[in-house]
């Protein structure tokens, strides 16, 4: 679609969202109300500017239904977020939510090269998580078939994989690694029919994509989303792998400052932090929700022709970030200077602890078996070197240790790369 046709659309979906969380949900009302705005004062895009923020707390705080629009007759699904850190986030969907939703699916799966003729394995976790269930629906709209594995249970995903021809599989970029890595072990690669990669759930870099390829023999594409918005669907990368198109009928996009809630000085440069608002969902619709997650915008035009504006892959979340003897440090950054030197297997973890006053930032890194069981030198070598990359990409010194090939923790959802021991229990 045409941006200026689409930006139409965008003002239009926008007036009608915000007019029906002012009507349906209290929670939305008290704080427009709060803000000295109403649903009439909505006239241009940037007058989304002058809505409150949502944030997860205020989610938390409308559980577990008070945050919906709809009446609960034409509430269909429920999902949550895992609620780990917390109290859960609910999320409701109607009938319209969810054709809408798989209508986001397919696009993404289309987007990222799947055909009806693709045979295509869900390695994400079925469940209140929104990774599985979301894209089943996508894949089935697609026409292609699916097989809804669910995460977990490896060496008998290795199996059907082999057994069944998947042709796509379909879940967290860690758990992906650590099916490559079994593929690998058990020598099977060239019996699989594996050709597409679709990953999406948590950051990856560049250089994971590279693991990614290398290790499944797949094409690999990004795909973004989190449930309170969503779910997966949000946006995703088209064959280009040139950032991701956000699904701007469905979703208005902005990138803030995160200290000061104002627009980004500079998206196209050092970005921001990605705040969503909802254009068109009916059981919860979510007004200028900071997602935490940071990005940039892409500037031009994609080769692919869609018109959706394109975010980068996400950099870091906010409340990942790591403060090292005062240096803000982000897990992907590690990532990638790891990534960066031949011999680093694509494991690894951090941990942070602290002795006496300071401070101590420590990278586990698995080396390549050969590299494992190598000579002192060869190793103390490699240490150096990784020490060094550490210290000129991070800006802050970083002890490394090589550790055996296989004993850092394997993720089947979401990795936990970070242990941060000075934080209380
Ligand atoms: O992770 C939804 C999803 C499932 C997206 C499957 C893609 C594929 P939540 O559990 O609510 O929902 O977590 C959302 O995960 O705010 C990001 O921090 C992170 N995240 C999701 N996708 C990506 C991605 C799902 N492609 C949170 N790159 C978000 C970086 C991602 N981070």
């Amino acid at each position: 679609m045409p941006r200026p046709e689409l930006e139409a659309l965008q003002l239009e979906r926008l007036r009608r969202i915000v007019r029906l969380t002012w009507d349906k949900v209290g929670y939305y009302r008290a704080k427009m109300e709060a803000a000295g705005v109403a649903p009439e004062d909505i006239r241009s895009l940037a007058d989304a500017a002058k809505l409150p923020f949502t944030t997860k707390d205020d989610l938390r705080g409308c559980f577990p239904y008070q945050a919906f629009a709809a009446p609960m007759d034409d509430v269909v699904r429920i999902h949550a977020s895992s609620g780990t850190t917390g109290q859960a986030t609910v999320v409701g969907y109607t009938r319209q939510d969810l054709d809408m939703w798989s209508e986001l699916m397919a696009r993404l799966q289309t987007a990222a090269g799947v055909t009806k003729s693709d045979i295509v394995q869900i390695a994400f976790g079925y469940g209140f998580f929104t990774g599985g269930i979301g894209h089943h629906y996508g894949v089935e709209k697609v026409g292609a078939a699916v097989l809804p594995v669910s995460s977990g249970k490896s060496e008998r995903q290795i199996q059907i994989m082999k057994d069944y021809g998947s042709t796509v599989l379909i879940c967290t970029p860690s758990y992906g690694m650590y099916l490559a890595e079994l593929i690998e072990k058990t020598g099977i690669r060239k019996e699989l029919r594996l050709r597409l990669g679709l990953f999406g759930g948590e950051a990856w870099t560049e250089g994971m994509r590279q693991a990614l390829e290398k290790g499944l023999g797949v094409f690999a594409t990004d795909n973004y989303g989190l449930s309170e918005v969503l779910g997966p669907g949000v946006a995703c990368e088209c064959v280009e792998q040139r950032g991701m198109h956000i699904a701007e009928d469905h979703f208005l996009p902005e990138l803030i400052d995160p200290a000061t809630g104002e627009a980004a000085a500079d998206p196209h440069g050092a970005g921001g932090e990605l705040v969503l608002t909802t254009l068109t969902k009916q059981g919860i619709p979510v007004i200028r929700y900071r997602t935490r997650d940071l990005c940039t915008f892409l500037p031009g035009d994609c080769a692919c022709g869609r018109t959706g504006r394109r975010m980068s892959k996400v950099s870091a979340r906010s409340d990942d970030m790591l403060i090292i003897r005062g240096v803000n440090v982000y897990p992907q950054q590690i990532e990638e200077a790891l990534l960066s030197i031949e011999g680093v297997a694509p494991h690894y973890q951090i941990v942070v602890s602290r002795e006496g006053a300071l401070d101590v930032l420590e990278v586990l890194v698995e080396v390549t078996e050969n590299l494992f069981f190598d000579e002192m030198t060869k190793q103390q070598a490699m240490k150096d070197k990784i020490g060094r990359k550490l210290e000129t990409s991070l800006g802050v010194h970083a002890k490394v240790r090589l550790v055996e090939p296989g004993s850092t923790p394997r993720s089947e959802g979401k990795a936990v790369r970070v242990i941060d021991k000075r934080k209380p229990a």
